[in-house]
């Protein structure tokens, strides 16, 4: 199966309500789908960013020029089925770009499998799940938006799991925040808090023990991903709440610096930050050896990154802190052709072939950028 074409395309679809994050606030989501071809078949992968180059340094200008300029020349020619030579060489060819080399490596798998006949899950060993209990991100920045918006996900059975973005403004502000949210869900649903490296260790200290103390579970990267030491010594202080990694763990590396230092309780996997399946597994693998927590992660997909993702979590024995996979429920419309199933607070397998889902070639064409609609950048 010898490639012969690679193309990056930019796709932004807008969002159903703004989403405001510590670095930025969010009214459309950027992406690149990447389409890979041999004799005659493709396979297709996605990277998103989330505000631009804002969450990692990566934009999707960077990454479809990285694809094309760099990835693509070292790939055309090479046999698709050799997966693990194909990571390689990509990792070879292209330093740091995670989320680009991520991209085609999901193609990539994408296109053996589907030539195969089998599920990317099964291409990495067989999936051990069909569904994973899924979490839905409350982000409008408004208290009582978000309390309405957790009230319907509850009764409409679509998610007993939140995530409270807060970082943006006052520290004080945001707690009592997230506070409210907490007692307002008590005992219906889990409340997690993601900071986005918005906090310093002092403000850390001071207010995780409130955050806690509301029943907050689990605080995600409150602090730079840089203060590796500061993380534990919040992770070694009775919080009350455990203390998970994202930004700060992508490569297998981090991981193992993490582990070394106890600097959190749970790892945020993302396949597009680690680069690809493989580190993606070489992550999760320290964690399973040092008793951390897994987490599926996500930087808002669109259906095509989604079963991306949800192929490669599938393939896990144990999520113990489940999966944020409901990008596409975010999104004004998806871009592909039957939408993946999420009910009964839960994201199913796909059935088929690759990663179970194929383009609706419409919609994508409407929300390419090339053809011609402008971009709303995020604010
Ligand atoms: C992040 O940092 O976790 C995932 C869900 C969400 O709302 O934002 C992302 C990124
Ligand atoms: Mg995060």
């Amino acid at each position: 199966m010898i490639i012969d074409r690679i193309e990056a395309i930019l796709v932004d679809v807008p969002t159903t309500r703004p989403h405001k994050l510590a670095f930025a606030t969010v009214a459309e989501q950027n992406y690149v789908i990447v389409r890979v071809f041999a004799d005659g078949a493709m396979g297709i992968g996605e990277a998103a960013t989330i505000g631009g180059p804002r969450w990692g340094e990566e934009s999707t200008e960077g990454i479809k020029a990285t694809i094309d300029g760099y990835i693509a020349p070292v790939l055309i020619g090479q046999n698709a089925r050799n997966l693990n030579a194909i990571e390689t060489r990509v990792a070879q060819a292209v330093r740091g770009n995670a989320f680009a080399r991520a991209a085609v490596v999901m193609a990539v798998h994408d296109l053996v499998a589907r030539a195969s006949g089998v599920s990317v899950a099964e291409l990495l060993g067989g999936a051990q799940t069909q569904s994973l209990e899924l979490i839905w991100t409350l982000a409008s920045g408004d208290t009582d938006r978000d309390i309405a918006e957790g009230e319907e996900m509850l009764e409409n059975r679509r998610h007993r799991h939140f995530k409270i973005k807060i970082g943006f403004g006052d520290a004080e502000r945001d707690t009592t925040h997230a506070v409210k949210l907490a007692h307002a869900f008590a005992g219906r649903a889990s409340i997690r808090v993601d900071l986005n490296q918005a906090w310093d260790e002092p403000t850390a200290c001071r207010l995780l023990p409130k955050l806690a103390g509301a029943g907050v579970v689990l605080v995600e990267q409150p602090l730079p991903r840089w203060n590796v030491e500061g993380m534990a010594r919040l992770s070694a202080t009775a919080t009350g709440t455990v203390i998970m990694a994202d930004e700060g763990v992508a490569s297998c590396h981090d991981a193992l610096a993490h582990v070394r230092l106890r600097a959190a309780d749970a790892f945020a996997l993302k396949v597009t930050k680690s680069g690809g399946y493989a580190e993606t597994r070489r992550v999760a693998a320290i964690a399973d050896a040092a008793g951390v927590g897994l987490y599926g992660g996500c930087m808002l997909e669109t259906g095509v990154g989604t079963a991306g993702y949800l192929q490669l979590f599938a393939t896990f024995s144990h999520l113990a802190w489940a999966c944020e996979l409901f990008g596409p429920r975010l999104l004004q419309h998806d871009i592909i052709a039957t939408p993946l199933a999420m009910h009964d607070f839960a994201i199913h397998l796909p059935k088929g072939p690759g990663t179970g889902v194929t383009i609706d070639p419409d919609k994508f064409d409407f929300y390419r950028r090339d053809r011609g609609r402008p971009s709303r950048k995020a604010g």
